[in-house]
């Protein structure tokens, strides 16, 4: 018998610079869909999943996640800060095809912890299903180490990992959720 366990509601915040890949996750994950052409995201897009987790043997926890889509471009960087608050759960994306974009990541990662000190954090190196490759899994490895927070590949292409990096960062939420209410 499975019971019904207590249910929560997350806001998760996508950070990264422009066309790394941040919608193309959200929309594998919430659709499991992917498209190669490129629309830059204006603004922000907000999407919900609900899932069910078993983080207790025979207990079902629900949770809805409210996934805040940021769009990356600089032009939105007053914005974003003020989108960044409340969130309890931060994915920070860069694109190993395009070296900038992981030497941005610890700004991000500052700027998103400053507003969220508490927050989970997960570092995630997409488009790792394309060949010309140039940011090392060892650099993404060193800035998760030194900053303390998971990280992992994913391409919303093939949809390696995706799913994996959401259930991941909920798991991780949740259970800080549950120690902070006691
Ligand atoms: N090969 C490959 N292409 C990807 C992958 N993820 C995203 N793309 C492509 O990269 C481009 C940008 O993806 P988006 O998801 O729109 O990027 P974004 O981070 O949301 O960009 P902004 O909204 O401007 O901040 C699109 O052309 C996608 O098709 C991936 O894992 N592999
Ligand atoms: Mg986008």
């Amino acid at each position: 018998m499975v019971e019904e366990g207590p249910s929560y509601v997350l806001k998760m915040v996508a950070l990264g610079d422009g066309a790394v890949g941040k919608t193309s996750c959200i929309m594998r994950y919430t659709e499991n869909s992917f498209g190669e052409s490129y629309k830059a995201t204006i603004g922000t897009n907000i999407a919900v999943k609900n899932v069910e987790i078993e983080l207790h043997p025979g207990e079902l926890s629900r949770a809805q996640i409210v996934l805040w889509d940021l769009a990356g471009q600089p032009t939105y960087k007053d914005l974003r800060s003020r989108y960044m608050v409340g969130a309890a759960i931060a994915f920070i994306v860069y694109d190993v095809t395009r070296p900038p974009t992981f030497l941005n990541v610890a700004d991000w990662y500052d700027n998103f912890i400053t507003v969220s000190p508490d927050a989970v954090v997960i570092l995630v190196a997409n488009k790792v299903d394309r060949e010309d490759r140039l940011v090392p899994q060892e650099a993404g490895e060193m800035f998760s180490r030194w900053r303390k927070i998971d990280y992992i590949e994913t391409s919303a292409k093939t949809g390696e990992n995706v799913e994996m990096m959401f259930t991941k960062c909920v798991e991780i939420a949740i259970r800080n959720e549950e120690d902070r209410l006691g």
